[in-house]
């Protein structure tokens, strides 16, 4: 028996000794020492044996085993360190490489520009209002006093998605539901930024949607000096401090009388370039006291309450500030347009 144990140990050494990897170690485990494992077998055999014979194969059982768990313990460490020194060889950082910048990004020139005229409107008092950029035909022409059949529809051909539906030409639609919601109560002190659409065929300076900053105001004794006060104060703020303001007499459908708005250069101050065509003046809204009907069906009766009201492109006032020659700069993600702005 003694020898068999011996066999057994030099048998399970040398097996030991070529292992090569953890699973095999483990089934070399269960083979010697696991419960149906080969030393445990030769213990069983151990009831047959004399009283004398017992400690001293006792003995060597326990050598051969100690010997076992010697070395696959020294295996499993040589193991548990080679495999911390694959994960440290491939988990490897270079410390010294350069670090990878962040691109920052920056405000698009239009989100700019409606935030630049929000802050200055509500800087007087107004409120920001918002709506659909689907409308009815109702709340885009009908209630801004242009009924069916009316000349100036024609001007502005829009996008129709069914008989009654239509992409919103300008926002005034939202300030007709602003009207409508404040249910005749007065003071309305409003402006609405937002996309419109037109069917235009898109060159240098026309794109089919563009972006409008409305404007409204209705009161007791609101007069035409209320609103040129009220522009005068914001070219002030959007242009600079020496801009003045002219206004030339012009026609809405939406409001009587209506006037053109021109600002005086703030590149040349008035003398006279290239970015005025030599007139000292730029155009960059229209304006005007909000027509009786407009009133009448924003619910607000004429012969108590008036208002005004102006209308401006974003696109354009943009390209007059930053000096942009294209609109379409504005839409098609060129970079190196874009990045300009990060600054501004
Ligand atoms: C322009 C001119 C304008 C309005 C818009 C308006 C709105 C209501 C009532 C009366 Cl609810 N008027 N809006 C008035 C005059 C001019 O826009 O050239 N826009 C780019």
């Amino acid at each position: 028996m003694k020898q068999k144990l011996e066999a057994l140990k030099i048998e399970a050494l040398a097996k030991l000794q070529e292992v090569a990897d953890p699973q095999a170690l483990n089934d070399l485990r269960v083979k010697y020492l696991g419960k149906k494992g080969e030393l445990t077998e030769v213990l069983r055999g151990m009831g047959g044996l004399s009283a004398e014979e017992r400690p001293v194969i006792g003995q060597v059982v326990n050598d051969v085993r100690g010997a076992i768990e010697e070395i696959i313990t020294a295996k499993q460490e040589a193991f548990q360190q080679q495999e911390t020194q694959n994960r440290l060889q491939a988990e490897k950082v270079d410390v010294t490489l350069p670090g990878r910048s962040m691109a920052q990004g920056g405000i698009h020139p239009l989100t700019r520009v409606v935030q630049e005229i929000e802050d200055i409107f509500i800087g007087m008092g107004y409120r920001v209002a918002e709506g659909p950029e689907v409308e009815t035909d109702y709340y885009n022409f009908e209630a801004l006093n242009l009924p069916k059949n009316h000349p100036a529809r024609d001007m502005q051909d829009s996008f129709y998605l069914t008989d009654d539906l239509l992409m919103r030409t300008q926002t005034s639609p939202v300030q007709i539901r602003t009207m409508q919601g404040m249910k005749g109560e007065a003071p309305v002190k409003i402006i609405c930024p937002g996309k419109v659409f037109r069917r235009d065929d898109d060159d240098a300076t026309h794109s089919f949607q563009f972006h409008q900053v409305e404007g409204l105001v209705i009161g007791r004794n609101i007069r035409m000096s209320d609103l040129k006060g009220t522009l005068q104060q914001f070219v002030q703020e959007m242009f600079g401090p020496h801009t003045g303001i002219r206004l030339r007499p012009s026609f809405f459908p939406f409001t009587e009388p209506s006037v053109e708005v021109d600002v005086s250069c703030f590149k040349c101050g008035g003398d006279g370039c290239r970015l005025c065509k030599q007139t000292g003046w730029l155009e960059i809204l229209g304006a005007g006291m909000v027509h009786p009907k407009v009133l009448e069906m924003g619910g607000y009766d004429p012969a108590e309450f008036s208002g005004f009201a102006f209308g401006m492109g974003v696109e354009r006032i943009a390209m007059l500030k930053y000096g942009i020659d294209d609109i379409r700069n504005f839409y098609n993600n060129d970079m190196s347009f874009v990045k300009q702005f990060k600054g501004v």
